[in-house]
């Protein structure tokens, strides 16, 4: 249900006065249609979390852990969109958002280890009603400030009463650490009025360089305790197999 608040109703009054009856149909035709397309994204987002849920699911019995940490999805506000609609140079209308914006609906998923990152990827890459459309690897090539993450453009089809739609999903995969760092740059390179001198980008690149031998040093730990856990996993098969043994000799 939509909210009406007393400026909403103020500027609503004020555009009736300003519109006559044919232009003020028209737009609202065009907010219904906008409408419309954000709610399609959100569905298409809600797919891709219900495969990456599954996905979490399978791998936490086969890798004996969860390989996805948390996921966060998110519309780009209007703003944005048409913010980067100018950038481009690409005209403002609804089919333009859709031909020409890969990143309207956002999933990130915050991943517990770097093996991790490849193998959702790999997965999501197996799946036929999926298509990648592009993909951008910050993990191995990390931008010049440090950033790291995969990023995945996907389109996905959702299935509506009477029609399927191909809605474009961009799907950032990242570990902990990586999450770390880019939520806090974020939030720093945004902060109004400050000017961001060349020795703060260099310790920002620095504090990355610490968060990807973070990365390192924990996959290292990851494979010493995954390798201790097979080896014990072998012996308690063995010494299973070799109790059955002695009692089939035992009943001979
Ligand atoms: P938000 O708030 O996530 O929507 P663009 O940079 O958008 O013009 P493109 O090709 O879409 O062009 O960029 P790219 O490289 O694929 O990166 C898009 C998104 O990745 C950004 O979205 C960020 O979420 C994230 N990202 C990329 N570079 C950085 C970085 O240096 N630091 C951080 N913290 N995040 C980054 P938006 O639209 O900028 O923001």
């Amino acid at each position: 249900m939509t909210v009406w608040t007393r400026e909403d109703e103020r500027n609503k009054n004020k555009m009736m006065n300003i519109m006559d009856g044919e232009t003020m149909e028209w737009a609202q035709k065009k907010s219904r249609e906008l409408s419309r397309l954000m709610s399609y994204y959100r569905c298409a987002m809600m797919e891709i979390e219900t495969k990456l849920n599954v996905l979490n699911e399978e791998f936490s019995w086969e890798k004996d852990h969860n390989p996805i940490s948390s996921i966060r999805k998110r519309l780009k506000s209007l703003t944005s969109i048409r913010e980067k609609l100018d950038r481009r140079e690409f005209p403002v209308s609804i089919s333009s958002i859709e031909e020409n914006l890969n990143d309207v609906a956002g999933v990130r998923v915050i991943c517990s280890f770097p093996e991790d990152v490849y193998a959702i990827r790999d997965a999501l890459l197996t799946q036929d009603d999926l298509t990648l459309l592009e993909e951008k690897d910050y993990v191995k090539n990390p931008k010049q400030n440090g950033y790291r993450s995969l990023h995945l453009i996907m389109s996905i089809p959702i299935y509506l009463a009477h029609e399927k739609k191909i809605m474009k999903v961009e799907i950032q995969l990242r570990t902990i650490a990586m999450d770390f760092w880019a939520s806090l740059e974020h939030q720093l390179r945004y902060k109004k009025e400050v000017l961001f001198t060349e020795e703060m980008a260099h310790e920002l690149s620095e504090c990355a360089r610490i968060s990807a031998d973070l990365d390192l040093r924990m996959d290292n730990l990851r494979k010493g305790v995954e390798k201790q856990h097979s080896a014990r996993h072998f012996n308690a098969v063995g010494r299973d197999n070799m109790f059955l043994l002695e009692k089939h000799l035992e009943h001979k």
